[in-house]
């Protein structure tokens, strides 16, 4: 997919792993179904990674199919692959407005049946994993662009109250994990950031235990700049959050119009990603959740098929050769 021309810039190897070279975890999302069958993307994934993040099949859709009934086996295979595997294992995500059941769409009961409903849900699930997920999204994407809560159903059936209460249920069954919110456009939206660290800190001080942010980082080459990048992370570290940059990736097409796939473009998502790292790794070593990057390569990226457009957002390009943007933060991770 790349010219001849453009070759030279693939000047590292990756025959050891990223993590080797990071003083905090590095994590990938996962596709069990390329995990297991893929025998490139197996490799990519044990090699490089020591934190993995199911892409999808720890959502509420996959876990909790039926009301009173859990489909564990893929979950549960993948937290086995971990712990043989050591890797750190993080769970994404217990309360979505996207990627629900059915079921609980259209769960009819009382507000105190619904209340049953969703401590159920996320004390089941924490508890099933106990021992195995190190830490939770408990609640993802709550706020809209402006900075007020967003309207999902959750809100609608159990009141503003419930980002505060799920934090509590997930505490409850298993005190070990740590828990955060994540969210995206927090790097380059202030007023969403601001409102997120404004309810989270009011969460706190109300004693319910918060332990970090995930700033997804669903970013591209044009925006937002690395100062603003940079502010977010310190703005959430200065709040005594664990950072998670939960969820990176960097477009290089975010307009979606048709591309040259320049040396250019990717000098330049190589470029943002250094600073991204460079600055991640000046914060203190107890507020480093780690760096997890949202898949491995870019034929299998959620870009490409979500806005359908041709893009390249990943370390590694589809035939599973390291970009300049994996050689780039190599060694500076
Ligand atoms: O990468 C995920 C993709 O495979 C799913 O189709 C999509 C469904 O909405 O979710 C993607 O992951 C999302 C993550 O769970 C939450 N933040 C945004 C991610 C990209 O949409």
């Amino acid at each position: 997919m790349f010219g001849c021309a453009k070759s030279r810039h693939y000047t590292c190897t990756d025959t050891d792993g990223l993590y080797h070279n990071a003083g905090y975890p590095i994590g990938v999302a996962i596709n069990p179904d390329l995990l297991y069958t893929d025998s490139q993307c197996h490799r990519i994934a044990s090699q490089q990674f020591n934190s993995f993040t199911a892409e999808n099949i720890f959502k509420p859709f996959y876990l909790h199919p039926e009301p009173n009934a859990y489909y564990w086996e893929e979950a549960d295979k993948l937290a086995d692959y971990c712990v043989t595997n050591h890797k750190r294992l993080h769970g994404h995500t217990l309360i979505w407005h996207e990627q629900l059941p059915e079921w609980i769409l259209s769960f009819s009961g009382s507000t105190s049946e619904w209340e049953q409903m969703f401590k159920n849900h996320i004390q089941t699930i924490v508890a099933h994993f106990r021992g195995k997920v190190a830490g939770w999204d408990v609640v993802n994407e709550a706020f809209d662009r402006d900075g007020t809560l967003r309207n999902s159903i959750w809100r609608r059936k159990l009141g503003d109250g419930y980002i505060e209460r799920a934090f509590r249920y997930a505490h409850e069954a298993d005190p070990n994990a740590l828990l955060f919110y994540n969210d995206f456009d927090l790097e380059s939206n202030p007023a969403k950031r601001r409102a997120v660290l404004t309810l989270l800190n009011n969460i706190r001080l109300r004693g319910a235990v918060i332990d970090g942010i995930g700033l997804q980082m669903h970013v591209n080459i044009y925006s937002p700049g690395s100062g603003e990048i940079v502010k977010a992370i310190e703005e959430v570290a200065k709040a005594g959050y664990k950072v998670h940059i939960s969820e990176l990736d960097i477009s290089i097409n975010p307009r979606g119009r048709p591309i040259d796939k320049t040396a250019a473009l990717f000098q330049l998502q190589a470029e943002l990603m250094t600073k991204i790292v460079v600055n991640y790794k000046q914060l203190p070593s107890r507020l480093q959740y780690g760096i997890t990057i949202w898949g491995i390569s870019d034929k299998d990226s959620w870009i490409p098929y979500y806005f359908n457009r041709e893009d390249f957002p990943l370390l590694y390009d589809s035939n599973y050769i390291p970009k300049p943007v994996y050689c780039a933060i190599k060694s500076l991770l």
